[in-house]
């Protein structure tokens, strides 16, 4: 049998993890987890459990890791028997430490955007709130401007993706991100790619990630260089 493939990806807000984990998903038949997703979905379904993060979330402010784990690594163990993708999970060392007493990650990301092109894309980030539907004023801009492309609703902007408030985000998930990637490089796992457009990013990690899966018999030991 196959061994069983398990990868990360971390960067921060509008680093462009999730449409990375989409390529990846796509083209590498990897079941795909994006925590944020998992947590909006949980909020829109009003789970209880999710209920509690709502305030959180809204405020684009880190979960508690204990309710993060929580809420997680039982949806991993669903997956037991696929290989998985995880966007956006672990985010801290606590998360990180609980996921590696479970699993041992083959393969992690990271993703370093210049804070200039995070600001750009973020703060050109408009949502119909209502449905959730998220449109980019550059990437994919709305039919009308201002509008919802199906209900002409008007368009809002969180105010953490406001120019002042990203800033404050960005600076935080560095400080929290610096020992999970640390971590992950002592294990020699730690993959990182820099740059300002996903399109010319794609194109490396997806030659990475052809090598990996298919040069990984089960019996090979982990001796990368990150
Ligand atoms: P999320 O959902 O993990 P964030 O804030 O980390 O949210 P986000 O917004 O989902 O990150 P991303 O996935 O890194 O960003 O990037 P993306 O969505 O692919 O791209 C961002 C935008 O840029 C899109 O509009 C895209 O179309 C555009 N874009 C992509 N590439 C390019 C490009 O090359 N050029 C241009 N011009 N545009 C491009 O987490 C949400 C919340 O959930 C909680 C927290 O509250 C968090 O704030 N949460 C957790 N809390 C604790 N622990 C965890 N593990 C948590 N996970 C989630
Ligand atoms: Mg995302």
């Amino acid at each position: 049998m196959a061994k069983l493939f398990r990868a990360a990806i971390m960067g921060p807000p509008g680093s462009g993890k999730g449409t990375i984990s989409q390529r990846i998903a796509h083209s590498f038949g990897l079941q795909y987890l994006s925590s944020g997703h998992f947590l909006r979905e949980g909020i829109a379904a009003k789970t209880e459990a999710c209920l509690l993060v709502k305030t959180y979330v809204e405020r684009s402010m880190l979960v508690p890791d204990h309710v993060m784990t929580r809420l997680m690594l039982p949806r991993l163990e669903q997956l037991s028997g696929h290989s998985w993708l995880l966007d956006g999970f672990p985010r801290t060392l606590g998360q990180a430490l609980a996921l590696n007493n479970l699993y041992q990650l083959d393969l992690v990301i990271s993703l370093n955007i210049p804070y200039e092109t995070l600001k750009e894309r973020l703060s050109d980030r408009w949502i119909h709130p209502a449905s959730g539907r998220v449109y980019n004023m550059g990437f994919n801009p709305p039919r009308v401007q201002g509008k919802d492309d199906i209900t002409g609703e008007p368009l809002i902007q969180h105010d953490d993706d406001k120019p002042q408030a990203l800033m404050a985000r960005l600076r935080h998930y560095k400080d929290v991100a610096k020992p999970v990637i640390d971590l992950y490089k002592s294990q020699g796992i730690l993959h990182s790619f820099s740059g300002t457009e996903t399109d010319r990013i794609w194109p490396y990690i997806n030659s990475l990630l052809s090598t990996k899966m298919h040069t990984q018999p089960s019996d090979t030991c982990q001796a990368q260089t990150p």
